[in-house]
């Protein structure tokens, strides 16, 4: 495992104790945070609506792509951008779901040799409670207590901008990677939990329900995250508030469960909320279950954001 300048308070830093490592855990993280994903969705339309900035040889680096998803109860519809490397014929993709209605710029991850494929994460299901417009959750009958939350619903997302992959030019999906940040971070780790064609997994600032420990103090613990955001977990996931050492899986094993296929966890030391030391325990917890550059993890110096160096160390673990 590669760790790049970890802070020397850290180095004392002592991992608590927790559930051990073992088979079958996808399932409970399902059954107590997640929520079950069910079966479907099938990308049954992919039509190309735009190019932009075409360069000399006539490619475009932008496409824009309206994909239709059947679903039991209906169609979800996604408006997806890719971003392409100017000049590759066949680039390696990272499936990402961005916050700012697609807008996000690329430009080093393009430097790095990657396509980027694209779509604002609330045009899967929306971040909020109580929803004025309904979702992909909406598209699939029968909630149970155990129905996927919001997060699921992302991590679904995921793996359907994976399928679109499979159909695009310029773009090959052998080793593709599935990267998110903070919330979308989250779901990166649970998409790549359950989508065993994502080769590498990318979490950034994930904090709780992501990276971080529960068993480690510090940061969002599940009382403020079941209160703030009810919808993005199951329900019965709040009766751990407060309780977080009777919850019967910790992160670690959601890391430990994407073995062999790799993980690359970063953290930002003044990111107290995500318990960056949290997410480092995490990775040092779960490093048994990995090859020898199977996990991978960095700190850098400033606050919770997704910026080109993380992507930077990301993606050149990704490649290696
Ligand atoms: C915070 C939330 C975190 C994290 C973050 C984000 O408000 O408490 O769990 O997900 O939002 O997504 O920016």
């Amino acid at each position: 495992m590669r760790i790049a300048s970890l802070p020397e308070a850290w180095r004392h830093a002592e991992v608590p104790q927790l559930p051990a490592i073992g088979p079958h855990i996808v399932d409970e993280f399902a059954r107590t945070i997640y929520g079950r994903t069910p079966e479907g969705g099938q990308l049954t339309d992919l039509v190309l609506r735009s190019r932009d900035n075409s360069v000399l040889d006539g490619a475009a680096d932008r496409l824009r792509h309206h994909a239709v998803i059947a679903c039991p109860l209906g169609n979800l519809e996604l408006d997806t951008i890719t971003h392409l490397p100017t000049g590759t014929s066949s680039a390696p993709v990272v499936v990402a779901l961005n916050f700012k209605d697609n807008e996000e710029p690329y430009a080093t991850v393009l430097e790095a040799g990657y396509a980027v494929l694209t779509v604002d994460y609330q045009q899967i299901e929306p971040d909020d409670p109580a929803p004025t417009t309904p979702g992909v959750r909406a598209l699939f009958p029968t909630k149970t207590p155990e129905s996927w939350g919001a997060v699921a619903a992302w991590a679904w997302g995921l793996s359907r901008l994976l399928d679109i992959a499979e159909h695009l030019d310029r773009v090959h999906t052998t080793n593709p990677v599935v990267l998110g940040h903070s919330r979308l971070g989250k779901a990166a780790l649970w998409a790549g939990a359950q989508d065993e064609r994502f080769a590498v997994t990318v979490a950034n600032g994930s904090g709780c329900c992501g990276a971080s420990l529960f068993r480690h103090p510090g940061g969002e613990d599940i009382a403020a995250i079941t209160t703030k955001f009810p919808h993005w977990f199951v329900p019965s996931f709040s009766t751990y508030a407060g309780n977080e050492n009777n919850l019967p899986v910790d992160q670690h094993q959601l890391l430990a469960s994407i073995a062999p296929r790799r993980v690359y966890i970063a953290s930002a030391e003044d990111d107290a909320w995500a318990d960056p030391i949290g997410e480092y325990l995490a990775v040092v917890a779960a490093q048994p279950a990995f090859a020898p550059n199977g996990i991978g993890y960095h700190v850098r110096p400033g606050t919770h954001d997704l910026l080109e160096e993380d992507w930077l160390h990301a993606l050149d673990f990704a490649k290696r």
